[in-house]
């Protein structure tokens, strides 16, 4: 694969590098840890990153522990359609809702939480699920002057997906490193994100792009 030129108008977003993603954690991701060293190593040659953080008030409406009578993983409808229904996680200034202990990208400049509002759930980093309350990060990354968004981190059926689709439909370029991320997987998301992601023109590479 060709190298890839990283400049000032490029910017690695790292989803949710979070405890409670990682093996131990309430919504862990299988071997999500394994993309820790790998971002850690991707970071060094964008001079511009920014983290995100999924955010959650104890009571969040996805959390089937908010709904009784439900379990992690059914779907319920709501205001804003379809929601599925987790384990509680990334609970605001719990453990689990910590950056993984290794994730070391200290120039990072920002740090965006996302999933802050009690009764909308939010996968992508740009509109929360009802796809119309902003987190800002689109205008913070104009203002910024950045073109092109490179992505990883978890989950890449949920987070980065989302992200990747609203990025595109914003009209930056997108790039999904995909041995930086790793999946859920429930009911066949891993497919429907390529999918997607393919229909979208949302292009992907491999960490050793960098190199
Ligand atoms: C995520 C499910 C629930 C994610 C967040 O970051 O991909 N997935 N909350
Ligand atoms: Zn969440």
């Amino acid at each position: 694969m060709a190298a890839i030129k990283i400049g000032n108008r490029d910017v690695l977003v790292v989803v949710d590098i979070q405890n409670d993603f990682c093996p131990g954690g309430s919504l862990s991701v299988p071997r999500g840890h394994e993309v820790v060293p790998v971002i850690n190593r991707l970071a060094k040659h964008f001079p511009h990153v920014v983290l995100t953080q999924d955010w959650h008030p104890p009571d969040h409406l996805s959390f089937a522990s908010a709904h009784p009578g439900k379990k992690p993983y059914e779907i319920i409808s709501v205001d804003y359609g379809r929601q599925i229904l987790w384990p509680d996680h990334c609970v605001q200034a719990t453990r689990g809702a910590e950056f993984h202990k290794d994730l070391h990208v200290p120039h990072a400049a920002l740090v965006l939480r996302k999933g802050i509002h009690r009764a909308i759930d939010s996968y992508s980093t740009f509109y929360e699920n009802d796809r119309k309350t902003p987190t800002g990060l689109v205008g913070y990354l104009r203002e910024r002057g950045f073109a092109r968004v490179f992505l990883a981190g978890l989950a890449f059926d949920f987070c980065v997906r989302y992200s990747a689709e609203d990025a595109k439909r914003e009209g930056f370029e997108v790039v999904v490193i995909e041995d930086a991320c790793r999946g859920i997987d429930v009911d066949g998301s891993m497919d429907a994100a390529r999918k997607s992601l393919a229909e979208l023109g949302v292009a992907r590479t491999g960490s050793e792009a960098f190199a």
